[in-house]
């Protein structure tokens, strides 16, 4: 064992130490891990930490036989992506779910309302992306069950509400966040390996805009946060903002959608393959089938602006709207 670990290691691994059921040590672990400095020296020790939370996320997604219901927090990933809201109690996150997915997400004034996480699909164009609606994070019961879900989510949908204090609120969510291990990827910014912390990307969402000076505070939120994340204001009552916020959603996930026809068929504009942005040609043919990955040759290609039917090998990359035909 190291023997310079900072006081805040020492504070998780006692909080670990007390934890109960799978969500909680995954979470104290993962605040072990990201209070431990990277060194030589703590090499054994992170890669210890790292295994015992695969081990604990595991245990969360299987629960051990005889062990009871799975746990409400493990939710399957379903259509394009999955965006997990998250918020103070009272945010609108549930109504903003509602009314997106139409799940029959609980909605009301008085706080903690949302008791377990609820998943609804909120379709998108030609595609669905998963939207789940969480308890409230300022609720230190279900604080470690919520991170791990946070833990394997595509996306984190951060909402504030405009009509309180939203700054605040914002400031407090990142806080927790980082208190947790877990740090929101700024605009553009890519996953660094290195970095002990979970690296989520994020949107930053003011809620009920409808009410009365939201403007005023969702003007102070761009202000303060735009620069570093992606910011909207929407109202779930009046619905302004919504078809954005579903754009900004897409595009957060960073999926390209690709359209595979067969010779001389018309393209089923209704069915996409969706892929991870930097996807190639072969990316596409495994999904289709892996044999298909093996034997075809070349790929014609339409769309991207600039192709028509044009051959493309296996290393091109698609872009969102490209149809391809593999050619064995
Ligand atoms: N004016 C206005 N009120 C809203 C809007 N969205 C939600 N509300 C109200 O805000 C209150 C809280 O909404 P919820 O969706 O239950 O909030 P929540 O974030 O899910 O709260 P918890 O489940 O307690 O974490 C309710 O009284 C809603 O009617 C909106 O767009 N405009
Ligand atoms: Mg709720």
């Amino acid at each position: 064992m190291p023997t310079n670990l900072p006081p805040k290691y020492h504070v998780a691994e006692e909080a670990y130490r007390a934890a109960v059921g799978p969500a909680e040590k995954a979470a104290t672990l993962q605040q072990m891990l990201s209070a431990t400095p990277k060194h030589k020296g703590t090499d054994h020790l992170r890669a210890d930490l790292r295994a015992k939370i695969s081990k604990a996320l595991e245990e969360l997604e299987s629960p051990k036989r005889g062990a009871g219901r799975p746990s409400p927090y493990a939710i399957r990933k379903e259509g394009a992506g999955q965006a997990v809201l998250i918020g103070k109690s009272n945010a609108g996150k549930s109504q903003l779910v509602a009314t997106l997915t139409g799940a029959d997400a609980k909605v009301a004034a008085y706080p903690f309302t949302t008791r377990i996480p609820l998943p609804g699909m909120l379709p998108f164009q030609n595609v669905k992306i998963q939207l789940v609606d969480t308890p409230a994070i300022d609720d230190p019961e279900v604080q470690s069950q919520l991170f791990s879900l946070v833990r394997n989510t595509d996306l984190v949908v951060v909402v504030v509400d405009l009509s309180e204090d939203p700054l605040t609120d914002a400031d407090e969510i990142l806080g927790e966040m980082d208190r947790f291990g877990y740090r929101l990827l700024e605009k553009g910014e890519a996953v660094d390996p290195d970095d002990p912390l979970v690296q989520k990307p994020c949107l930053l969402v003011g809620s009920k805009s409808d009410q009365e000076d939201a403007d005023v505070a969702f003007e102070l939120l761009e202000e303060l946060y735009a620069s570093r994340f992606s910011t909207l204001g929407v109202s779930a009552d009046t619905g302004i903002g919504l078809d954005a916020l579903g754009e900004a959603i897409f595009q957060a996930l960073g999926k390209v959608r690709v359209y595979l026809k067969a010779e001389r068929t018309e393209t089923d504009f209704s069915a996409p393959e969706v892929l991870t942005i930097g996807s190639i040609v072969e990316d596409a043919a495994i999904s289709v089938h892996k044999d298909w990955a093996r034997k075809f040759k070349f790929a014609l290609l339409w769309g991207s602006g600039k192709h028509d039917g044009q051959r493309v090998g296996r290393d091109y990359v698609l872009e969102d709207g490209d149809v391809i035909e593999l050619h064995s």
